[in-house]
């Protein structure tokens, strides 16, 4: 979530020489998949032994937050200010991002958590003036959680109910760039992150898998179902050895990269600035729902 798509080819391609890269643009599901129900899951806790979805066996759970309540946990899990953002942990205008996020974009219901971005002109305590808003999550709460290895994995709906000022479809969906990411935790002064996905809503089937952790290496996915139109399963196998990444529970991607210093988990909802691919004039607001965010270890 650090750097503009276009700079990922290059990445990808540097390690595909290297023999490392397994799926670069494969398509990996179709609409049918029986995993990927409309709904949120309603347990108020994971089910008992609950394992990574197409990970194997003998993981033990660590972190996770099932989005069942009817308030985020702010301060205890989660927190809205991330170190890689640098105006207040909201910001990041240099990385092309249009938003500011805020708490209040961030509402849990209906069992899951569901970011808004918005279109309003918000002034930051730094004086710089945004055009949008919206919701980014990272668990370096009081109970949060910092990890290297282990396996990431959260259900969710990418970018949906991309509308007006009216609250009316707007056909042309683009200017939103969700992700589910690692960021190196505090005082870690090296890059560490890991991208489970990003998408770029203009072309929402589309994925961005990529590490940025030493070796790094990225894939680029068509996962052959639209993102926002049903909850589906995003997943990330960091080892020393490498990074795996999992879609409703099929190994699509597998990178050198891999991470050696700890890192905190990040949901967000970002908005693209870039001109073409920035949200149509008629887009007044988007959303992005997750199910639940679950990390295991070994
Ligand atoms: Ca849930």
């Amino acid at each position: 979530m650090s750097r503009s798509r276009f700079v990922l080819p290059a990445v990808a391609g540097v390690l595909a020489l290297t023999g490392s890269l397994l799926a670069a643009h494969s398509a990996v599901a179709d609409d049918k998949d029986p995993k990927a129900a409309t709904s949120p899951v309603r347990a108020d806790d994971p089910p008992a032994g609950v394992q990574p979805v197409g990970g194997g066996t003998g993981w033990g759970l660590k972190w996770w937050d099932e989005f069942n309540g009817t308030a985020v946990d702010w301060g205890t899990k989660w927190n809205g200010n991330s170190s890689a953002l640098p105006d207040a942990g909201r910001g990041n205008k240099p990385n092309q991002q249009l938003e500011y996020n805020l708490d209040r974009n961030c509402t849990e219901a209906d069992g899951a958590v569901t970011m808004t971005a918005k279109r309003e002109r918000y002034q930051a305590p730094s004086g710089t003036t945004y055009d949008w808003t919206s919701c980014l999550l990272t668990s370096t709460g009081s109970s949060g959680f910092t990890f290297k290895y282990g396996f990431m994995e959260s259900r969710a709906k990418l970018t949906y109910d991309v509308v007006n000022a009216q609250g009316s479809p707007v056909p042309d969906k683009r200017g939103f760039w969700p992700g589910f990411w690692t960021w190196q935790a505090s005082g870690v002064d090296s890059w560490q992150e890991t991208d489970v996905y990003e998408q770029y809503s203009d072309n929402p089937r589309h994925l961005y898998l990529t590490s940025h952790a030493h070796a790094g290496g990225g894939c680029q996915v068509d996962v052959g179902f639209d993102p926002g139109a049903d909850f589906h399963v995003y997943g990330a196998d960091i080892s020393a050895q490498d990074t795996k990444f999992y879609i409703d529970g099929r190994l699509v991607c597998s990178v050198a990269g891999a991470p050696s210093e700890n890192t905190n988990l990040i949901e967000d909802l970002y908005v693209y600035s870039k001109p073409g691919f920035d949200p149509d004039p008629a887009t007044a607001a988007a959303k992005k729902s997750v199910d639940y965010v679950r990390v295991w270890q070994r």
